[in-house]
């Protein structure tokens, strides 16, 4: 195979399920895999099957699954599917996984995406046995040229005792020469300050070392990344997208930002990509990002010419958009920098730069604080993710959501969230289809007033202007007030009277 232009590595070809007949009970595995981009395509599945047999003669194949972020059904999917992923880090969207996780079957370690190399570098996590990971080819010097995302792989591939490659003919050889991997980084006290002021800046080298000794298994694959296809525009989502834009242009008009903005962050799913959509209609020019995934709207960007330079970890691409990138990835790389997770979530980098973080939520409160995990509390729906990065470290920290979930069931503005992600320190401005509340200089009575005047959807407003009129008479008008029955009930009642229908 042409891709493999090492000899050494040649000889090391073999099939994914002699590749799965490596892996031993209690191991714990590194995948690549970043938003359903360069996960290992066959490995996967032949180690469900693995798993399969071991559970037909009875016998216990168990592993732990750590990756950049969440992969897709062939890789998730499958194993999750079987049971046998005892352990999970650091997020994921699957649902076979999420099933696992909630019913216990997975134990699931939800932490910033920006720790989750460290932790494993740091040996938090115990020995890593074996590395399984995507390339796009093996160069003649035995590096490695990544594939569509970066993730953890510099670490994984590091830190693991064995290491298994998938090199995938599908990813684009234009790839080479459009990732940054920066091999700086220490653990304290010896870590040094990593050298980003600009989102454009190269800092490390186009390709992934490893130790070929390490090598134990190269499989061969043709198989194109998960990419899901993006819904079209609804109408919530473009009002939310448009009021974010307006207000990111009031900043200009009022000299707290350059014309052409600070680096973007944008998070994943459809009302993200509506904030691009927003951003495209606009007449902002010169725009950069520095983010975690470069989806459909990205691209559109940069189509346009309206971003100089998009820099992240991975791609997050709809099918038709991940065939415009393989077939124009020289073209591409002159716009995009793709960096270990460790740095595109860097939180000193985005501090510096004075990233404007724009993600999702599940529900936030009157008071500002943020569950972006937990629906009603208890069940995990993805994770974190980079978005406590990202939010605690920028310059303007965004939520974005419609004002109510489950057909307009759910009101996703709450006395109490039922899980806190992002405290109300954290939280400058939230946006719904209803309108967008600064919460800038605010304390926090002010702040529940504009939360519920702007955000909330008006099936709601009255019941949450009653709450805060109550809580505010038992509380004394304390600083924060909460009647503490009504707030942890609320979420209860709601399913009670069947308001809400989760
Ligand atoms: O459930 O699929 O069963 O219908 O939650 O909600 O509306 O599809 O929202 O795709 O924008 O995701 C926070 C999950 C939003 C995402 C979250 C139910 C709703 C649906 C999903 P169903 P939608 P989105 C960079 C940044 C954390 C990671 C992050 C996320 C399901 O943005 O994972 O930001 N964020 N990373 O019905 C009960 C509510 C609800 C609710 C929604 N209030 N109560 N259910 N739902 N609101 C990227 C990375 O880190 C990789």
């Amino acid at each position: 195979m042409t891709r493999i232009r090492s000899a050494e590595f040649q000889k090391k070809v073999v099939s994914a399920d002699d590749a799965a007949a490596m892996i031993h009970d209690g191991d714990q595995i590194g995948f690549s895999g970043f938003t359903g981009s360069g996960y290992p395509k066959e490995f996967p599945g032949a180690l469900a099957r693995r798993v399969e047999e071991a559970k037909a003669k009875g016998e216990q194949l168990r592993v732990g699954l750590c990756t950049g972020a969440s992969t897709a059904p062939e890789c998730d999917g499958v194993l999750a599917a079987t049971g046998g992923v005892s352990f999970r880090m650091p997020y994921q969207s699957d649902p076979h996984m999420r099933k696992a996780i909630n019913d216990g079957v997975t134990d699931y370690c939800d932490i910033h995406l920006s720790h989750s190399g460290p932790v494993v570098r740091q040996g938090f996590l115990g020995p890593l046995n074996v590395a399984v990971v995507e390339v796009t080819a093996i160069a003649e010097d035995g590096s490695l040229v990544p594939s569509s995302s970066i993730g953890n792989n510099n670490v994984y591939l590091d830190c693991a005792e064995r290491v298994i490659l998938e090199v995938n003919e599908w990813q684009s050889e234009g790839l080479e020469g459009m990732h940054d991997v920066y091999y700086g980084t220490e653990l304290p006290p010896n870590n040094v300050p990593i050298p980003i002021t600009h989102a454009g800046q190269r800092i490390g080298q186009p390709t992934l070392r490893v130790d070929p000794n390490k090598v134990v298994a190269v499989i061969e694959t043709d198989h194109e990344d998960r990419n899901t296809p993006f819904k079209e525009l609804d109408e919530d989502s473009k009002t939310i997208g448009g009021l974010y834009v307006d207000f990111l242009l009031n900043e200009v008009k009022h000299g707290r930002m350059p014309k052409n903005l600070l680096p973007l962050q944008s998070g994943v799913g459809n009302i993200a990509n509506a904030v691009l959509a927003g951003l495209l209609a606009s007449d902002l020019e010169h725009l950069t990002s520095y983010t975690e995934v470069i989806q459909d709207g990205m691209v559109d960007l940069i189509d346009a010419g309206k971003i100089d330079v998009a820099s992240a970890t991975a791609f997050s691409l709809s099918p038709e958009a991940a065939n415009k990138m393989n077939d124009n990835a020289n073209f591409y790389k002159q716009h995009i920098i793709l960096r270990p997770q460790e740095i595109s979530n860097s939180p000193e980098v985005i501090r510096r730069m004075g990233v404007l973080s724009c993600n999702g939520m599940i529900e936030a409160d009157i008071y500002g604080n943020i569950n972006s995990t937990h629906v009603m509390g208890s069940r995990m729906q993805n994770g974190i993710g980079g978005s406590g990065d990202f939010t605690r470290n920028a310059y303007i920290s965004a939520f974005v959501s419609p004002s109510t979930a489950k057909g307009g069931a759910i009101s996703c503005i709450v006395p109490m969230v039922s899980h806190h992600d992002h405290t109300e320190h954290d939280v400058m401005v939230i946006v719904t289809e209803q309108g967008l509340a600064d919460l800038r200089g605010l304390a926090p009575r002010k702040r529940a007033q504009v939360i519920i005047d702007k955000c909330a959807h008006p099936d709601f407003k009255p019941m949450l202007q009653e709450y805060v009129e109550r809580a505010a008479k038992v509380a004394n008008s304390a600083h924060t007030p909460h009647d503490l029955t009504q707030a942890l009930s609320w979420h209860a009642r709601m399913l009670a009277t069947g308001t809400m229908k989760v």
